[in-house]
């Protein structure tokens, strides 16, 4: 199936200011708007303005960026909370209400209907003031509320004809993937809306059921860069990409720019104390090293035969480690010729077993093979 009609929510500045390490600067924003811009991102989330007066402004600043990227706020469903929205400017406004059963009862306290009937008012409202406006319904912890009050809320939303978009969230992270697809299915059997997928990654699923909600018809997918958001934050912007780039590397090389990820990962960490993880996808710094001596051999003759992603499209390298006991001789005679030594196959082969005999005694080090095919090369062992 060809997914090539998505967009992505960057929501760095919204989710990810929900970050614990997250307190982003006016100027930082700046940065990060313009670097996602760069990227490609089809849209930028925002604090709701009512954060706070900085979020106000904060807002306004980044609107009158003039980027190609639309610019989105989030907001609770209020006319309140509107009115103000509306007046910074904003491409779209993303409203958001509770339905599980815990936020009725510990948060704001109201029933299905009363639901529906604040949210028929509040969106009749904002398309009235702003008839080309972007505007999107989301339900909160919708993957814990009842499947009945969740699609009487959507399809009464659906039927006022004013939004744009129904987003749907995995607030807590425990969607799986079968059931963001059975979720993203019916609304899009059921209503004319575009829908958006916002998903957690308290159980690792983020990434997938992102893209389980793409399969089954979703049209927008929120991320964060690295995954910042609450608690463990949300799909991850480059686990989102590997994935699209792994499924359609043609259409996600076309559709964003690839060699801009890792800088803006490194932007984004250090401005919230983080490190990019060892395991990152694309970024982490093990995602492009190879160590058996059997991948090896096969990453040397045609490296696609143990890389699902070309590093080369991120702007990064592959590496081959060799200093170790799973080592092999085409690794070890590739870093010879690297080095402008000439070392015949046999003693190749023959430094290769000495190297893993060294390697069960103690850990070697690059240098330390480097120094041993130097003075194999010479004639000096063996
Ligand atoms: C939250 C709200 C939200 C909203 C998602 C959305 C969530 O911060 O708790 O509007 O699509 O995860 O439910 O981020
Ligand atoms: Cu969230």
């Amino acid at each position: 199936m060809p997914l090539d009609r998505y967009f992505i929510i960057e929501s760095t500045l919204r989710e990810g200011e929900q970050f614990v390490g997250a307190q982003f600067t006016r100027e930082q924003k700046i940065r990060i708007a313009q670097a996602l811009d760069e990227f490609g991102v089809e849209y930028l989330e925002l604090t709701s303005p009512l954060a706070s007066p900085a979020s106000l402004a904060d807002l306004k600043t980044i609107v009158g960026l003039g980027l190609r990227a639309r610019i989105l706020t989030h907001i609770r469903c209020h006319k309140d909370d509107a009115a103000v929205a509306l007046e910074t400017g904003v491409d779209g406004i993303d409203v958001v209400i509770g339905t599980s059963s815990q936020l009725r009862r510990f948060s704001h306290g109201k029933s299905i209907d009363e639901i529906i009937d604040l949210a028929s008012e509040v969106l009749t409202w904002i398309r009235s003031q702003a008839p080309d406006i972007e505007l999107r319904f989301s339900t909160e912890d919708s993957f814990r509320s009842e499947e009945k009050d969740l699609l009487r809320v959507y399809l009464a939303v659906d039927r006022l004809g004013v939004v744009n978009r129904l987003g749907i969230a995995d607030t807590v992270g425990i969607a799986t993937p079968s059931q963001v697809a059975r979720l993203v299915g019916t609304l899009r059997r059921l209503t004319h809306c575009d829908i958006e997928f916002h998903g957690h990654n308290d159980s690792g699923c983020a990434v997938a059921n992102a893209f389980m909600a793409l399969e089954a018809g979703a049209t927008h997918i929120d991320t964060s860069v690295l995954g910042i958001g609450e608690r463990n934050g949300i799909t991850s912007l480059g686990g989102f990409i590997a994935r699209m780039a792994t499924y359609d590397r043609a259409a996600t090389r076309a559709k964003y720019r690839l060699e801009r990820l890792r800088d803006i990962e490194l932007m984004v960490a250090d401005m919230v104390g983080v490190d990019i993880p060892f395991n990152n996808c694309i970024t982490g710094f093990s995602a492009f090293t190879h160590k058996a001596g059997i991948h090896a051999k096969a990453i040397l003759n045609a490296p696609e035969t143990y890389e699902a992603l070309d590093p080369t499209d991120f702007g990064l390298t592959r590496y081959i480690s060799i200093a170790h006991r799973l080592t092999g001789w085409n690794a070890v005679k590739a870093r010879a010729e690297q080095l402008g030594l000439q070392l015949d196959d046999d003693r190749v082969k023959a430094l290769t077993r000495h190297i893993k005999a060294l390697a069960d005694e103690k850990p070697l080090a690059l240098d330390d093979v480097d120094e041993m095919l130097r003075m194999w090369a010479n004639g000096h062992h063996g």
